[in-house]
């Protein structure tokens, strides 16, 4: 049956291959215990608690929101605009059901989301639609202004009541502070370098990127 007589999905995007969930929720896992532990972190509970002299348990702070994956185009059954467009775009065609490595590149926390960062090669851009960003400019101003592909990301575990459409536009607003130049000093760790971009924003960008199998797919609900 050719794609564009079959409903559309509520979203395409890279799945993670079972075997890497696992180890990509660890990673994780071990991430928000290092961060929770650190006094430049403590400093600034406050940014998520509201109240000073409040602790946080950042392992039971986000709930896992399901399949790790990346979304590509949010198509919300066919309701949101392009999305048939995208379903029939014979790269999209071409590269449904294949294995990709997707490239995580950071780790991200705000006080709502928790997520990882997707660098996407030019092969995978072919994916990737080409309003993405701008698409984000009501929840992030200077969305429209970075790289395609930024908004690029998994997320990993989203706050109480935060729907996970926050990770991407999280990761846009920590993006558009890194490129105004607005950080403070890396904090060098184990797996990489941590900046602190105010408000609960926090980026721990890889030494060593971390590559993962995942099936450019869809998702029926
Ligand atoms: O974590 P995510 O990328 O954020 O994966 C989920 C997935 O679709 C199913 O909800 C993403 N999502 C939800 N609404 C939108 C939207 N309006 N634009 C882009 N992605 C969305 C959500």
């Amino acid at each position: 049956v050719p794609l564009e007589e079959v409903a559309l999905p509520l979203y395409f995007g890279w799945f993670l291959l079972p075997a890497v969930q696992e180890k990509i929720r660890c990673t994780s896992m071990d991430f928000l215990k290092t961060l929770d532990t650190l006094e430049a972190f403590k400093k600034h509970l406050i940014d998520f608690t509201g109240k000073p002299d409040q602790e946080v348990d950042l392992e039971q702070y986000y709930k896992s929101t399901g399949m790790l994956h990346c979304t590509t185009q949010f198509c919300n059954y066919g309701k949101v605009e392009g999305s048939k467009e995208y379903a029939q775009n014979p790269a999209v065609q071409n590269a449904y059901g294949s294995v990709f490595e997707l490239s995580l590149t950071a780790l991200f926390v705000t006080p709502r989301t928790v997520g990882a960062r997707v660098d996407l090669t030019e092969e995978q851009l072919l994916l990737w639609p080409a309003d993405a960003e701008k698409e984000a400019e009501s929840v992030v101003p200077a969305a429209a202004s970075l790289p395609r592909g930024s908004r690029a990301h998994v997320t990993l575990g989203c706050a109480e009541g935060v729907e996970p459409v926050q990770t991407g536009f999280d990761l846009l607003q920590i993006l558009a502070l890194q490129k105004d130049g607005q950080q403070g000093e890396p904090l060098e760790m184990e797996l990489g370098s941590l900046i602190y971009y105010s408000e609960g924003r926090w980026m721990l960008t890889l030494r060593e990127p971390i590559s993962v199998p995942a099936c450019f797919s869809s998702f029926y609900a």
